[in-house]
């Protein structure tokens, strides 16, 4: 996957680059992250790019110009299939783990970060092919939100995970297989000291009994999307045993405090 990133603030991107998942992934060859600072792509000596918006009001708009330059110059090296153009933007359609999917089956993704008001309008109706919001709050550029979708992506794609860290072929064991476009919450997890200040492990956990440890975590993370993301339940297929645990769980949550 080669990211191409085109921004006013390149080295915003440096510090996550040698980081962690984007570093690793970097280094193995799976990913690329090419930075293009969009003043190159200026022809004025102030490199300016962004202007007034037309018909008043407050802050500045991206012009056009650079932003179309910059793709084009992309789009003329040779490379194989047509690439995805997103724009970073609150106006955009939500990323979630689905969405990255899709992502991650490119070859080649264009990134477009935009600070202030955002671009003119031609921007990202003939430019972009995609407008990504990474989640309803207001960032000041959209260089954190390509960030976030780098790492989304990157995690996806082949070879990047090691088996330890890619839990998605177990349904069962929670992680990863479940926040997401068809997931569910991801269970409560703990590590030593059994007893911390006087907060215990739940016992279950220390059995060594793998069938009632698999039951309890299951339950606990429906029992977490049933209590914070009910939402996320009507989209899931549930097995029969989630069906009762969730039909215990509502239950439980029903009889008056003893
Ligand atoms: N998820 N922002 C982008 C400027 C802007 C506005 C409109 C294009 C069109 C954001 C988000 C986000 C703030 C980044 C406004 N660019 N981006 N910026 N939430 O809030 O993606």
């Amino acid at each position: 996957m080669v990211f191409e990133i085109i921004t006013i603030f390149p080295d915003f991107f440096r510090s996550i680059l040698e980081h962690g998942l984007l570093k690793r992934a970097r280094v193995g060859g799976q990913a690329e992250i090419r930075l293009h600072d969009l003043r190159d792509f200026t022809d004025d000596r102030h490199r300016t790019v962004d202007d007034r918006p037309f018909g008043g009001g407050p802050g500045m708009v991206f012009k056009p110009e650079p932003l179309f330059r910059a793709v084009e110059t992309l789009k003329a090296e040779p490379s194989g299939e047509a690439f995805p153009v997103i724009l970073l933007s609150p106006q955009g359609r939500l990323l979630t783990q689905a969405v990255a999917g899709e992502l991650a089956r490119h070859q080649r993704l264009v990134l477009l970060c935009a600070r202030y008001e955002g671009v003119d309008e031609r921007v990202a109706e003939h430019l972009a092919t995609d407008e990504l919001s990474i989640g309803d709050y207001v960032l000041s550029g959209g260089e954190l939100a390509a960030a976030v979708v780098m790492e989304a992506v990157t995690r996806l794609l082949p070879g990047v995970l090691g088996n330890e860290e890619s839990r998605e072929q177990d349904s069962f064991s929670g992680g990863e297989s479940t926040v997401g476009a068809h997931g569910i919450l991801d269970c409560p997890h703990y590590t030593r000291p059994p007893e911390f200040r006087g907060w215990t492990v739940p016992e279950v956990l220390l059995s060594g009994n793998h069938e009632e440890i698999r039951r309890w975590r299951r339950r606990r993370a429906l029992e977490k999307t049933w209590r914070r993301r009910p939402n996320l339940l009507a989209s899931v297929a549930l097995s029969d045993e989630d069906r009762k645990l969730l039909e215990e769980i509502k239950n439980a949550a029903l009889e008056p405090a003893r």
